[in-house]
């Protein structure tokens, strides 16, 4: 027999924390930035239904356009991380931060999204950041399209359902690879990939009303898209930084069955298919497989496709796979008598067996080793990232300016621990980034009260606060577990 069980994280394992651009950066309309599909999100509170905040309309698109303030649009003021990168960095690697994950907001580099120069304002801001990092020692690991894109793009093209999407896209890809190769070795394509269905306009700039009954169709174009742009992306990447990486990102759902009736255990396959492993399967394994094939047919799907698409996807795979993990959920052919709760991008059947966040989000530890184990047996244990994964919780400050989010520290802490299983396991887990590192406006509903950052930031949901940042009992908690590479927790 050979090899060995591993003793806990590896040595070099990447810890650190996750951010967004369009959730933290603010200055929504400084250094030449244009306008994204970002700025046009409302706030709403906890208890707006899904449906309600999800809906986007071109009467909630207009209405935002002649808005010129950030009050009712609080990712247009994030946390200020635009005027604030250094001190916000400078807490990262006060708690040792290894890595940070973080995303470049494409409107920034390319205001509208089809001009063919850049903005150079935007590129200066973002060596900027990526030199604080490397004074530190934090490697940066970037996401190129994180629920961002300019909102010309979707007005005028359509989003991705249009092809010339891909030329933008790659060309904004190899923008960022000229300037900023030389500072960063791990890329993701998009957020949270098979958002092009759970969260369509922030993750295609696809507006529902385009489409009528072929909506989903309009989906599925729009994924076909990205798979190509991300080929073409990883091709360009190869070419100018053979040592870089590019990492596919989906957040899986991961589901159980919602009984051992035959029927469920294939409605979680299939779920798990359709939810997940189209986008990863075609990322990983470079082609679309069957049961793709086979529900296009059903459904009278019918991709617009270019003969050179197949080889480029077979050609130029990504490299590791990265996901956000908060939760699970469940598959069931029989809905009646099931209660519902809320999750990340989707709402989904409540698991009597697990503890919900305030916002309805089911905590499942044991469910991200079981998720990890899945997807090593699938794609031959490839390197992972597990690139979100965290609390949403309202914090208090206590008198004397302390934040004790125990309920936080537990929830990782029982996180990690699996996550250390899976590593037991044979899983090979190479970085692990907390949703997130610092608090900021939520992207579901834009909430500042739904926090998971270590670093509290003084800002409400009124945008009322003086922006100052301070440590949580979580922060001094992920510095020890850091320093002891998983060890102490
Ligand atoms: C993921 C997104 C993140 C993030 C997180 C938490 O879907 O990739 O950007 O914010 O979920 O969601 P929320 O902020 O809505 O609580």
């Amino acid at each position: 027999m050979t090899g060995r069980v591993p003793d806990g994280f590896p040595r070099g394992f990447l810890w650190g924390g996750a951010t967004a651009a369009c959730q933290m950066e603010g200055a929504w309309n400084e250094g030449g930035k244009g306008m994204s599909v970002a700025d046009t999100a409302m706030h709403y509170d906890k208890d707006t239904p899904r449906s309600e905040y999800k809906k986007v309309t071109y009467d909630k698109i207009r209405a935002a356009m002649e808005y010129t303030d950030t009050d009712r649009y609080p990712k247009r003021h994030g946390i200020g991380f635009y005027h604030r990168y250094k001190e916000d960095i400078a807490l990262c690697a006060e708690m040792g931060f290894t890595a940070f994950r973080m995303s470049i907001a494409w409107s920034r580099i390319f205001p509208k999204g089809d001009e063919t120069e850049p903005n150079m304002e935007g590129i200066t801001f973002y060596q900027g950041v990526f030199d604080e990092l490397m004074k530190y020692s934090i490697e940066p690991i970037v996401t190129l399209s994180h629920f961002e894109m300019p909102l010309h793009l979707a007005l005028e093209y359509g989003g991705w359902t249009n092809r010339k999407l891909i030329d933008f896209y790659v060309r904004y890809c190899m923008v960022c690879f000229k300037y900023f190769g030389d500072r960063v070795k791990y890329w993701i394509n998009f957020n949270e990939m098979n958002g092009t269905r759970f969260n369509t306009f922030p993750s295609t700039g696809i507006i529902r009303e385009d489409w009528g009954d072929k909506f989903e169709q309009a989906t599925y174009q729009a994924a076909h898209h990205q798979f190509v742009a991300s080929a073409k992306a990883v091709y360009q990447l190869r070419c100018m930084y053979p040592e870089a990486k590019m990492g596919c990102m989906v957040v899986p759902f991961t589901r159980y069955p919602g009984s051992c009736k035959p029927e469920d255990v294939m409605k979680m396959h299939q779920d798990m298919h359709l939810d997940c492993y189209f986008y990863t399967d075609i990322y990983m394994r470079g082609e679309y497989p069957g049961y793709a094939l086979r529900y296009f047919k059903d459904r009278n799907i019918e991709l617009e496709t270019a003969a050179e698409d197949f080889a480029l996807l077979k050609d130029y795979t990504t490299d590791f796979l990265a996901f956000s993990y908060y939760s699970t959920s469940i598959s069931s052919v029989e809905l009646e008598g099931w209660e519902t709760t809320d999750g990340n991008l989707h709402t989904q059947l409540k698991n009597p067996h697990l503890e919900a966040s305030a916002w309805g989000w089911q905590i499942d530890p044991l469910g991200l080793r079981y998720q990890l184990g899945c997807f090593c047996d699938r794609y031959n244990n490839p390197p992972v990232m597990v690139v979100e994964n965290g609390l949403g919780a309202q914090d208090i400050v206590a008198a004397d300016g302390s934040i004790h989010d125990n309920y936080r520290i537990e929830y990782l802490r029982r996180h990690i621990q699996q996550l250390r299983e899976a590593i037991l396991d044979g899983v090979n887990v190479i970085a692990y980034t907390t949703w997130s590192a610092i608090d900021m406006v939520s992207s579901g509903t834009s909430e500042m009260a739904k926090r998971y950052g270590f670093i509290y930031v003084d800002l409400d949901d009124n945008n009322e606060g003086t922006l100052e940042r301070k440590r949580k009992d979580s922060f001094y908690w992920y510095k020890q577990v850091i320093a002891s590479n998983g060890e102490a927790l």
